[in-house]
């Protein structure tokens, strides 16, 4: 499964699932910086819709709210 994370470093939100992903230890998750690469945001756009962070790629497949994303996260543990 491919997992992106769409965020940026100062983004309150970002910080609390990135809280969740450093806790669970998950190795899985490329982070996107949406204020350090125009191709990640254009890309954040067209495809979910919006620019809101943070929001996950799940297979391509965009999840946006940290309290969701969360709560996906902890439903699927990461498969070692
Ligand atoms: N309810 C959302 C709030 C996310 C949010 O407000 N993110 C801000 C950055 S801290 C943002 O992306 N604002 C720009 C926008 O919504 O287009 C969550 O919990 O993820």
């Amino acid at each position: 499964m491919e997992l992106k994370l769409y965020m940026f470093e100062t983004c309150p939100f970002c910080r609390k699932v990135i809280r969740e992903i450093e806790k669970e230890g998950r190795t899985d998750i490329a982070f996107h910086d949406i204020h350090k690469n125009e191709e990640d945001l254009r890309t954040l756009i067209e495809v979910g819709g919006s620019q809101q962070v943070p929001c996950l790629f799940i297979d391509g497949s965009p999840l946006y709210e940290s309290d969701d994303i969360i709560k996906w996260l902890r439903d699927h543990s990461q498969v070692r």
